[in-house]
């Protein structure tokens, strides 16, 4: 069973909460959040330390955490986790998912008030009971009470960057299968939606009940939900827990194209589109485009669109929002390919887990021709931002790691936290020595709560003649923290002006600007820059998702800043400054 190093360090972190909520023993408590840590931080490679018995090489992993560590490995679970799940309620430890309630909080509704599940604590929030229980108060009430809301809107879909990896996986194997020609991914994941439902794959094959067997028998299917002679259904695991479902389809050659056109969705599109093929006296179904019984495409998606003489729709831009009027052409979306550079990542000088030079080689694997190494100001205290003192060393280390790095170019950088007067956290001679400034929101984030608007600060920093790119823009976190209240329209009109960036964040768990936004900018004409904001290595990857939110937003190359030549990049921000 292979396992994460993120599904472990999970796991200990889960006992933690499990065991907080139980009441459990402060010291135990903590010495499974350090485990935690250390797991989820470790550059070791532990099934090879689980192996070889060298789990207790790892610092805090005594004898007891390595046969844990091993026993999860092994079986995918651990004793003690399993006696935690059975001794507490059953919906107890659904509460934690809820932004707004940590385990202490949980075990202290469920000591005072006997809440057992999610619609005991509905009851007491009703009732005014919590709002009287010590340290909670009318503020964190309210709070809870969104977190519900929130939490139930988000009804169970999951990120894209959780299910495209789990779907990578799955095409794989079935790709291994014998007979199997074809796979592509379809659904709402090849169109890159932001969340996804369920995870629909096609494969193109002959024999469809035999390869339905084996993929309903796969290893990581948790239940199988339908098995027919072209259709499986089946859950795998997700994350925590949860369950995530899978349709496989398995189609003819001649059916494949109309097959994927048909299963890519959104029905929204597809609708469109039949509505065209009637208006030509043609028929289009999942099987084909018939003129009557002849059938005049379906093997490949191209030849669809082409028969009905609509221009090609990607993908990511099949959401009814105006595509099939014809009037624009898609061929120049950016891709994965077009980008040069990722000018938002961080360090082990603040929060990151790799090192400057590590960041760079990792970068310069990817193929990229630059990177900007952008840690945080000093007032990010929670994510240890650098002082002046410490921040001038890091420009030092950064450009003595630039001199000597064959290959790839480092851009001194740094994201820059916007204050809650509009002010930025570094003075102009720190900032004059970056050559590339991302300006962030990262505290007091709720509107109202000082002088300025959110919207206000935004462009504040964008009046700032050294902020380049405004990051993450509205701060939202999906299915965890609402976007700020922010004035969209005035933040372009204003990057327009002043010559500022707008980021696409794209972290999975961000993707800000969103798609909608993305239009928007493009339209006002803003340049947009795609950063990883990556804490690691590993986290460069997450480029696609950002590539993939831009396309549904129209972006071609021309609107993306890192698909730049490095000169015309400094250009870029040569002309804001002077
Ligand atoms: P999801 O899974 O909720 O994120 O969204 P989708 O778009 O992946 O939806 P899903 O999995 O229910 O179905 C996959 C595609 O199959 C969908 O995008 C369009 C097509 N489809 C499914 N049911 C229908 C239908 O009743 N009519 C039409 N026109 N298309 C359908
Ligand atoms: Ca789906
Ligand atoms: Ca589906
Ligand atoms: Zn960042």
């Amino acid at each position: 069973m292979a396992m994460t190093q993120a599904e472990i360090a999970q796991a200990f972190e889960r006992i933690a909460d499990l065991l907080e909520i139980d009441g459990g023993d402060r010291f135990r408590i903590n010495s499974y959040r350090r485990v935690s840590r250390t797991i989820k931080d470790t550059t070791e490679d532990l099934e090879a330390l689980a192996k070889t018995n060298k789990l207790t090489s790892l610092p805090g992993v005594g004898k007891g955490t390595a046969e844990r560590i091993y026993q999860f490995i092994e079986t995918g679970s651990i004793d003690v986790l399993n006696e935690l799940e059975s001794k507490l309620p059953p919906g107890l430890p659904a509460l934690l998912e809820i932004p707004g309630m940590g385990p202490k909080k949980v075990a202290l509704v469920h000591d005072r008030l006997d809440v057992k599940c999610m619609d005991d604590l509905q009851r007491v929030i009703q009732s005014g009971a919590l709002a009287e229980l010590p340290g909670l108060g009318a503020t964190s009430v309210k709070k809870i009470a969104e977190g519900i809301a929130f939490l139930e809107s988000s009804g169970g879909r999951t990120p894209l960057g959780i299910a495209w990896p789990i779907a990578d996986a799955l095409v794989d194997q079935v790709r291994a299968m014998q007979g199997v020609r074809r796979v592509e991914i379809a659904g709402s994941l090849r169109r890159g939606r932001e969340t996804i439902g369920d995870i629909d794959i096609l494969c193109e094959a002959d024999n469809g009940e035999a390869i339905i067997k084996q993929f309903v028998s796969f290893d990581d299917v948790q239940r199988v939900l339908a098995s027919g002679v072209t259709k499986g259904s089946v859950t795998v695991e997700r994350d925590k827990g949860k369950e995530l479902q899978v349709d496989l389809r398995v189609v003819p050659t001649e059916s494949f194209g109309a097959a994927l056109q048909y299963f890519t969705g959104s029905k929204e599109h597809n609708v469109g589109l039949r509505e065209i093929a009637v208006k030509k006296k043609l028929r289009l179904n999942e099987y084909g485009l018939f003129d009557g019984e002849h059938s005049v495409a379906g093997e490949r998606e191209e030849d669809i669109y082409q028969a009905l003489n609509v221009k090609y729709v990607p993908a990511e831009l099949r959401e009814d929002r105006g595509e099939l009027l014809g009037n624009t052409n898609f061929d120049d979306l950016v891709t994965l390919a077009d980008i040069r550079g990722d000018l938002h990542m961080h360090t082990v000088a603040s929060d990151g887990k790799s090192t400057i030079v590590d960041m760079a080689l990792a970068a310069k694997a990817l193929g990229y021709e630059y990177i900007a190494i952008c840690d945080h100001s000093k007032s990010s205290t929670i994510a240890n931002g650098l002082s002046i003192e410490r921040m001038q060393a890091h420009i030092e280390a950064i450009r003595e790691t630039n001199d000597r790095t064959e290959g790839i170019t480092i851009l001194v950088g740094c994201e820059c936290d916007i204050l809650s007067d509009g002010t930025m956290d570094y003075p102009a001679d720190i900032l004059a020595q970056c050559e590339w400034v991302v300006g962030s929101i990262h505290s007091a984030m709720g509107s109202g709560s000082k002088k300025l608007s959110a919207t206000q600060r935004t462009i504040a920093a964008m009046e700032n003649p050294y902020v380049c790119v405004i990051g993450h823009p509205t701060g939202r976190l999906i299915h965890r923290r609402k976007p700020m209240d922010l004035d969209m329209a005035m933040i372009i009109e204003t990057a327009k002006r002043t010559h500022t960036m707008l980021e696409i964040n794209a972290a999975w768990q961000r993707l800000d600007l969103k798609d909608v936004h993305v239009r928007q900018a493009i339209a006002g004409g803003v340049m947009l820059s795609i950063n990883t904001d990556a804490h690691r290595t590993l986290g460069l990857a997450q480029m696609r998702y950002g590539v993939t939110t831009a396309r549904r937003g129209g972006a071609t190359g021309q609107n993306i800043a890192n698909c730049l030549s490095l000169e015309k990049l400094r250009h870029r921000v040569a002309e804001k400054r002077s």
